[in-house]
């Protein structure tokens, strides 16, 4: 479908300029890493300085994408926003190149800079729709998705079945739970293997004080002193539980000769940091007209605009799976290469 289309729309966009130039656009902005700004009205572009200073952009009222795309933060998937008067695909020729930051004054700005002057312009008229695509790019066996220091493929996570490992039964898989086995001590917390004994998983040798084979970070028991690990945590201490320690200096959940009884029945609040999720940016069944007054129309069946990424904190709530939303407003994620891992 889109050689068909590049084919029309090669012999369709043939822009003589002032110079007396020819100017030959095929509209090959397709898949490209888009940036965004914007509050009111949301702005995705892609720009392109090479054979011709051309961009595309697509406009869309903050509201609507901002609900939307919330909810496909959190439970990834698809929606359809309608293409009108406020949503709009913009494609434009300038005279010059136009700036390359990501905080491009041309996009960005309430009020544009004068240069570089729009030579073309097509806008989308109302028909067709926007399609909004979102992923989890660390559902990948090397990646961290929890951030907890353990691979998801160590975490039990299930990439053909989805079928996901949830060692404490509290229905947050484990490559999702900061605290695997709900011992209140969170799992970054329990792998270093320091001068403990440790146990080798997928050759990684992994802390396990009380030398039972299982890790502490599975181990509701760490010391196997026969008071769970959970209530030899203090609670105000549960996100420092190092910090609860006896005369000698050993945390008392690591204590293999004192056992200590607390009442804990608080579990830790289950936030990830950093989810990194991608956004695809597609349009079906829509037109460009060019802005001229001349009605060229130029019909397209499907164009995908591309992507851009994001890192956003996700709280996962214990006892089902729902997410219950954004901690905090998403930030742009560096241009990063799909499959590469910051952990
Ligand atoms: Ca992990
Ligand atoms: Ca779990
Ligand atoms: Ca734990
Ligand atoms: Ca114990």
């Amino acid at each position: 479908m889109k050689k068909i289309f590049a084919l029309i729309i090669f012999g369709c966009v043939m822009i003589a300029c002032d110079s007396g130039d020819i100017i030959v656009t095929s509209f090959d902005l397709e898949d490209s890493q888009l940036q965004l700004c914007g509050r009111e009205t949301k702005v995705l572009f892609a720009t392109n300085s090479e054979d011709v200073y051309e961009s595309m952009s697509l406009l869309v009222s903050g509201n609507e994408i901002s609900s939307e795309v919330n909810k496909l933060r959190t439970r990834p998937g698809s929606v359809e926003i309608p293409l009108n008067n406020t949503n709009r695909l913009v494609y434009r020729i300038y005279d010059d190149a136009l700036p390359t930051s990501s905080s491009n004054p041309y996009f960005c700005s309430d009020i544009p800079p004068s240069e570089p002057q729009v030579l073309e312009e097509y806008k989308s008229s109302t028909r067709g729709v926007i399609l909004i695509t979102t992923i989890f790019r660390d559902e990948t066996n090397d990646a961290d998705a929890d951030g907890d220091g353990v691979s998801n493929l160590i975490e039990g996570f299930d990439l053909e079945n989805g079928e996901h490992l949830d060692s404490d039964g509290d229905g947050i898989p484990d490559y999702l739970d900061i605290d695997d086995d709900n011992d209140n001590v969170p799992t970054r917390l329990e792998t270093n293997p320091s001068r403990d004994p440790v146990v080798m998983i997928n050759d990684r040798d992994f802390r396990d004080t009380d030398e039972d084979g299982i890790p502490n970070f599975l181990d509701a028991d760490d010391d196997e002193d026969g008071s769970p690990t959970r209530n030899e945590v203090n609670e105000d201490n549960r996100s420092t539980p190092n910090l609860y320690v006896n005369a000698a200096n050993i945390p008392y959940y690591l204590d293999r000769q004192n056992a200590i009884f607390l009442e804990n029945p608080v579990y830790l609040e289950n936030v990830i940091q950093n989810r990194r999720i991608r956004t695809y940016v597609e349009l079906r069944d829509f037109s460009l007209i060019k802005q001229d007054g001349s009605g060229e129309e130029i019909k397209f069946v499907e164009y995908n605009l591309g992507f851009y990424d994001e890192s956003i904190a996700v709280i996962l709530s214990r006892g089902d799976e729902e997410d219950e939303g954004n901690e905090e407003e998403p930030e742009d994620e560096d241009a990063t290469e799909e499959g590469e891992e910051t952990n």
